[in-house]
């Protein structure tokens, strides 16, 4: 009798030692599988991660190359003709890939300057077609990264192209980086693609051969129509004079600043730098400057004080359209 509760008390004992020992297994099972999952998991993920990085590296960073020195789809020789019309419109379906505010860059390498490319502007929309027309294409084949800047003077008093020229190089290079400046006239389109719209180590002079100048050179010491200047060489003249109003001396006057700091002009061989101007009459208030004679004599006295250290005008309205960026500016008068 006396066993019986005995006996009872040893076999619940051993049930829960055994429910224990059970509990303690599965417990320390459970935590070896989950373990496991985790590092599983981890594991999965960790290779997933490699994979997408090789992934995203491929695809946002390119092993980008400098872009070869002489660019490979140059075609030389163009035909350049102003007979046909064009449309903004037109101009804007063919190039596409150009940014608002007419900026491009090569996609599969690294452009080798920096461009901006200022045109001092006034009531020649005309023009500007045909110029955006044959540049985008040209520049882009050139392989330059490079921005178009038309500065355009606000109201009708006397033009001044080469203040324009100044607020251009202030303006572009509040926008982006540029290294090089190539200041164009609107009406002035190159014949030759080998013209490199880019900088040298001396100041350069592009439309060397204009074909309403018999393709000539019209004197040793030109630097007008298209020129090309890095920042360097414009900051050592002081950029250019502030005071020519109206047509002419102005581009003498940038000559003469280069020779007094010893430089020289670096232009392409006669072929290469031909040009087409389109034809045209003398414009409203850009009479012919008669003090041009004078100023050019005292371009060695003018040139310290007045020029990019003096420039002072106001920015009127900046427009981004799809080819150009416009800038329209008050340079005040004479
Ligand atoms: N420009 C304008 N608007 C003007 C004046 C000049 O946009 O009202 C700009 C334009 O970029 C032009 C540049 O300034 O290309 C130079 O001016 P220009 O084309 O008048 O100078 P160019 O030496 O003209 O070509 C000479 C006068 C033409 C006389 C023709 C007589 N046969
Ligand atoms: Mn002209």
């Amino acid at each position: 009798m006396a066993a019986g509760p005995c006996n009872l008390k040893g076999v619940s004992t051993l049930l829960i030692c055994v429910c224990a020992i059970y509990l303690i297994l599965g417990t320390l099972y459970a935590l070896r599988f989950e373990e496991s999952r985790v590092f599983v998991t981890s594991s999965w993920a960790h290779l997933a991660k490699v994979a997408m990085r090789g992934t995203k590296k491929n695809v946002t960073e390119p092993a980008m190359e400098l872009c070869p020195e002489t660019p490979p789809r140059l075609v030389g020789p163009l035909h350049i003709e102003f007979k046909y019309s064009v449309s903004m419109e037109l101009v804007q379906k063919v190039n596409p890939e150009v940014k608002e505010g007419g900026h491009w860059r090569p996609r599969d390498c690294i452009a080798r300057q920096k461009v901006a490319v200022i045109i001092p502007f006034r009531h020649r929309e005309f023009h500007l077609k045909y110029w955006l027309h044959y540049l985008h294409p040209i520049l882009q084949r050139q392989q330059l990264d490079y921005g178009i800047y038309v500065i355009n003077q606000y109201g009708e008093t006397t033009f001044n192209r080469a203040k324009l020229m100044n607020v251009g190089y202030a303006e572009a290079l509040k926008q982006y980086d540029y290294e090089c400046i190539v200041f164009s006239d609107v009406d002035i389109v190159p014949m030759d693609d080998r013209n490199l719209y880019k900088c040298y180590s001396q100041p350069r002079h592009l439309s060397v051969a204009l074909d309403q100048h018999g393709f000539r050179l019209m004197y040793p010491r030109l630097f007008g129509g298209v020129t090309a200047l890095n920042k360097k060489q414009f900051n050592t003249i002081n950029g250019f004079p502030n005071n020519y109003w109206g047509w002419g001396g102005e581009d003498d006057d940038i000559s003469n600043r280069l020779s007094l700091k010893n430089m020289s002009i670096s232009r392409p061989d006669m072929k290469t730098g031909r040009c087409r101007m389109i034809r045209h009459g003398r414009d409203l208030h850009n009479e012919s400057n008669p003090k041009r004679f004078d100023y050019i004599k005292k371009t060695r006295s003018t040139m310290e004080k007045d020029g990019i250290n003096s420039l002072k005008y106001k920015v009127i309205k900046v427009e981004q359209n799809q080819l150009f960026t416009n800038i329209t500016v008050d340079i005040g008068t004479l």
